[in-house]
C-alpha cells in the first residue's frame, strides 16, 4: 500500500507532501488524503446551498451511519442547508443509544406522518437505498437522490446527481477526510459540538472495524487526525453504558433455557419486546463466551407495543468450518414463495420467521402455547443440522 498521509499537523496545514502516483488499480489509491474528492464536495454543497436535505441512514442505523449522517450535517450548515438526520426502524443497541443521548446527535425516526415532499433532496449515508426503507418513500414523494457516500460495494440502485463511494472500513473515515482537507470547518475550534462530532466519529471507526482490528491504513489516518479533536471523557461515557432490564432478562432467560452440545450453545427466550430487539444478538454474543462453545444461536419471539409479531433469531460461530448462511439456510428451510426465513456470513447471521395466522393473543395460555410449538419446532431443527441428538444433549 501507498503511504504517507500525515495528519499529525493542524489541518489548515497541506498534509499532502507530493501528488500522488498515478494509480489505475483502485485498490493501490490513498483513500485518505482526498483533497480533489473533499473540493467536489463542496462544490456539491455549493450548488444545493439554502436547501433542505434529508439525511437518509439504513434502518437500524449504526455509529458509522449516525456519526457521518452528523457530519454531513455540520458541514452543509456551513452553505446554509438544513438538514434532517432521518432513519426508519430503530435504534436499540444501548451503546448507539448513548451515543445518540451523550452527543445529542439530532436524529429522527420516520413516522408516516412525516411529509417528505418537503425536502429538496435526499443524500444516502452509509447505504445505497438498498437498506432502508426509506428510498421508496422518498421516490413516491419525488424527491430527487443528490448524493451517496458510502463504503459498501457499488449497487447502483440510485442515479444521484454526486457521489463518493470509496472502499474503505467506515463512511466515518471519508467524513474524518472531508474535514481534513481543510475546506471545510475547522475541528481545532474548541467548539463543544466539534468536540462531541470527533468523538462521534473516532467512535464510529472504532465500532466499525471491531476496535480496529479490521481497520486498514485510510482509517488508522482518520483516527490519528480525529485523535486531536476528540474528548476521551465522552467515549467513556458511551461506552461504559448499562445494558437495560430489558435485555439482561433476555440474557438470564438464555443463561437458564439454553442447550449445550458439540460446541453448539442454543436458546429461545420466549417474548421479547420490539424495543429490546438488540438483546437477542447481545445474549448470543454472551453464550458464545462459555468455554467449549464455538456457535451461539438465541431466537424469540419480538411482539408487543403494537408491532408485527415476529420469530427473530441470531447464529454467532467463531468455528471457521461452520458456514453460517448454509446451516441457516439448511435447518430452517425457505417458505411457500421460496424465500429462505435468514442467512449470514463471516461468522455472523439471523433469521425472521413471521407468525402470520397465529399472531395476536392476549391470553397468556395461548402465548405460551404458541411460543412453544415455535420453540419446539425450531429448536428441533436447529438441532438436527447440528448434528445433535434431541434426546441427550449434554445439559
Ligand atoms: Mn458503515
Amino acid at each position: 500500500m501507498p503511504r504517507k498521509t500525515t495528519t499529525a499537523k493542524p489541518p489548515a496545514e497541506s498534509t499532502r507532501e507530493a501528488a500522488e502516483p498515478a494509480a489505475s488499480a483502485e485498490s493501490s489509491k490513498v483513500w485518505f488524503g482526498d483533497d480533489a474528492r473533499a473540493a467536489s464536495f463542496r462544490a456539491f454543497l455549493e450548488a444545493h446551498r439554502d436547501e433542505t436535505h434529508i439525511i437518509a441512514l439504513q434502518d437500524f442505523p449504526d455509529p458509522d451511519a449516525i456519526a457521518a449522517g452528523w457530519a454531513y450535517g455540520q458541514i452543509a450548515a456551513g452553505f446554509g442547508i438544513t438538514t434532517d438526520i432521518v432513519y426508519e426502524g430503530r435504534i436499540s443497541h444501548q451503546e448507539n443509544l448513548a451515543l445518540v443521548h451523550v452527543l445529542e446527535v439530532p436524529v429522527v425516526r420516520f413516522t408516516e406522518n412525516m411529509p417528505l415532499d418537503r425536502y429538496d433532496g435526499a443524500v444516502f449515508i452509509d447505504n445505497q437505498g438498498t437498506t432502508t426503507r426509506l428510498t421508496d418513500r422518498l421516490e413516491a414523494a419525488r424527491v430527487p437522490t443528490l448524493a451517496v457516500i458510502d463504503h459498501h460495494a457499488r449497487q447502483g440502485l440510485l442515479q444521484p446527481e454526486w457521489s463518493d463511494i470509496r472502499p474503505v472500513g467506515a463512511v466515518a473515515t471519508i467524513f474524518a477526510d472531508y474535514l481534513r482537507s481543510g475546506l471545510f470547518f475547522t475541528l481545532g475550534e474548541k467548539k463543544p459540538v466539534h468536540a462531541a462530532l470527533a468523538t462521534a466519529l473516532m467512535h464510529a471507526l472504532r465500532s466499525e472495524t471491531n476496535g480496529f482490528m479490521r481497520a486498514g491504513p485510510a482509517e488508522y489516518a482518520a483516527g490519528q487526525f480525529l485523535s486531536h479533536y476528540h474528548d476521551r471523557d465522552l467515549v467513556e461515557r458511551i461506552l461504559r453504558v448499562q445494558r437495560s432490564r430489558g435485555t439482561m432478562d433476555v440474557i438470564r432467560v438464555a443463561l437458564t433455557e439454553r442447550v449445550v452440545a458439540e460446541g453448539f450453545s442454543i436458546a429461545g427466550v420466549g417474548y421479547v419486546r420490539h424495543a429490546d430487539r438488540d438483546a437477542i444478538p447481545q445474549a448470543t454474543d454472551f453464550l458464545l463466551t462459555e468455554e467449549n462453545v464455538n456457535t451461539a444461536i438465541v431466537f424469540g419471539i419480538l411482539a408487543g407495543e403494537g408491532g408485527r409479531e415476529i420469530v427473530v433469531g441470531s447464529v454467532r460461530t467463531t468455528r471457521l468450518t461452520l458456514d453460517v448462511d448454509a446451516f441457516i439456510k439448511a435447518s430452517l428451510g425457505a417458505d411457500a414463495r421460496g424465500r429462505f426465513y435468514g442467512g449470514g456470513r463471516s461468522g455472523a447471521g439471523g433469521f425472521e420467521i413471521p407468525v402470520g395466522f397465529l399472531e395476536g393473543s392476549a391470553e397468556a395460555d395461548q402465548m405460551k402455547l404458541k411460543w412453544e410449538a415455535f420453540n419446539q419446532q425450531i429448536m428441533g431443527r436447529l438441532l438436527r443440522a447440528a448434528g445433535i441428538n434431541e434426546e441427550t444433549p449434554d445439559e
